[in-house]
């Protein structure tokens, strides 16, 4: 990499994307990208385009199979999304184009989807070469074609939206929050690129709290203007690195809890499957003892009986060599007593519910701030 290298591929990246309102979604592995990404395809074309006729206009301008598959799993068999494994960067956009009045336009919403790996190398890790960093993430992923990657948004979108889960509340206050890290993170990005306002990010910055039903009752219906109180970090990070406008937002899916009784019989199955395999592995292994006992002994009688040994003689060193390979065999098989964690069962299981029922005024109201974002 030289530095001659960096500025051409920040060229690029800021002629592709700088003059388009892009909106670009943050947030750690297991945050609630992907269920957010389904609920606002949902959202769109339910509720917010329905309700403002003639007004808007939307498309999956990329990843809508991949979005539809996964709403038909949410709202027809009352299944989550399988998390983003390591290789896989799914990346899904909606378009949503602006008809009438101010803002005539349109604005891309950008879920590019990161592994854990991924994310930690861009956008939490400290980072002691920040040039090498952005070089990585502009050309993350690329094709043999292109000069960027699929990355190379981050630095020049319009508004970023940052998930913070608040399934892990009781991490807020102690761990430097990763929410504060990926802000400074993202500033660094954006100063190399030159894209930054008097030191700071300009842009204007949504900060959505997802499964706000996992908060405890005295949290739940605080709105979400007070529950950044309980994120001091964070919100020190935000006035130190941004100065643009800041919109706040609570999301959730309505899950139902599985019933004591249920998750009795869940982990009493469970228990029973490992039993089983276990014993099937100790059958097993008795089978291969026996099996390389039988082979140890057959050699013994056939090398005794081409020594001319006579029939007592062999029977005596068939019968040494049994001993010997089974004590040998037995110590090298420790035998393992069954163990099965009931603790490790008995988190419980949370279910979709069915119908889909979530929190789409939110998503709403969410859709509206965004679009006046990015367009103003
Ligand atoms: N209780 C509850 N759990 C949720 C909600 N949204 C997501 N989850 C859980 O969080 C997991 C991760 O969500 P996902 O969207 O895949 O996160 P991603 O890794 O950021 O894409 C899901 O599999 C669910 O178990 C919600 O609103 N309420
Ligand atoms: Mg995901």
């Amino acid at each position: 990499m030289t530095m001659k290298n960096l500025d051409q591929l920040i060229e690029a990246a800021r002629n592709h994307y700088h003059d388009r309102n892009l909106v670009a979604f943050l947030g750690e592995v297991g945050s609630g990208k992907t269920v957010v990404s389904a609920l606002l395809k949902h959202a769109t074309f339910n509720h917010f385009i329905p309700r403002n006729r003639g007004k808007y206009e939307a498309i999956i301008s990329h990843g809508s199979t991949i979005i539809n598959r996964i709403l038909g799993d949410m709202i027809k068999d009352g299944l989550f999304p399988p998390s983003t494994v390591p290789q896989e960067n799914p990346s899904i956009s909606m378009e949503i184009h602006i008809l009438k009045g101010r803002g005539v336009g349109k604005v891309e919403l950008v879920l590019q989807d990161m592994s854990g790996e991924n994310y930690s190398n861009f956008l939490t890790k400290e980072f002691s070469d920040s040039e090498k960093r952005l070089y990585q993430l502009l050309t993350f992923n690329k094709s043999e074609r292109e000069s960027i990657g699929p990355l190379a948004h981050l630095p020049f979108s319009k508004v970023y939206v940052i998930l913070i889960d608040c399934s892990k509340r009781k991490y807020w206050e102690h761990e430097q929050s990763s929410a504060g890290q990926m802000i400074t993170a993202l500033k660094q990005i954006k100063e190399l690129a030159k894209d930054t306002k008097n030191g700071r990010i300009w842009n204007p910055i949504a900060i959505v709290f997802t499964k706000t039903d996992q908060l405890d009752e005295k949290e739940r219906d605080l709105p979400a203007e007070e529950l950044i109180k309980k994120m001091p970090e964070f919100v020190s990070s935000l006035n130190l690195q941004t100065n643009g406008p800041c919109g706040y937002f609570k999301m959730f899916v309505e899950v139902e809890m599985e019933s004591e009784r249920d998750r009795e019989a869940r982990i009493n199955r469970e228990e029973e499957i490992t039993r089983e395999n276990f014993e099937r592995k100790l059958k097993q292994q008795e089978e291969e003892i026996q099996n390389a006992i039988e082979k140890a002994i057959d050699e013994a009688r056939n090398k005794a009986t081409q020594e001319g040994k006579n029939p007592q003689q062999v029977e005596q060193e068939v019968e040494r060599v049994r001993n010997e390979t089974e004590s040998t065999l037995r110590a090298e098989y420790q035998p393992e007593t069954f163990t099965f964690n009931r603790e490790e069962f008995l988190k419980t299981e949370t279910k979709l519910m069915t119908p889909l029922k979530y929190s789409n005024g939110e998503y709403s109201k969410f859709i509206s701030w965004i679009l006046t974002n990015c367009t103003r």
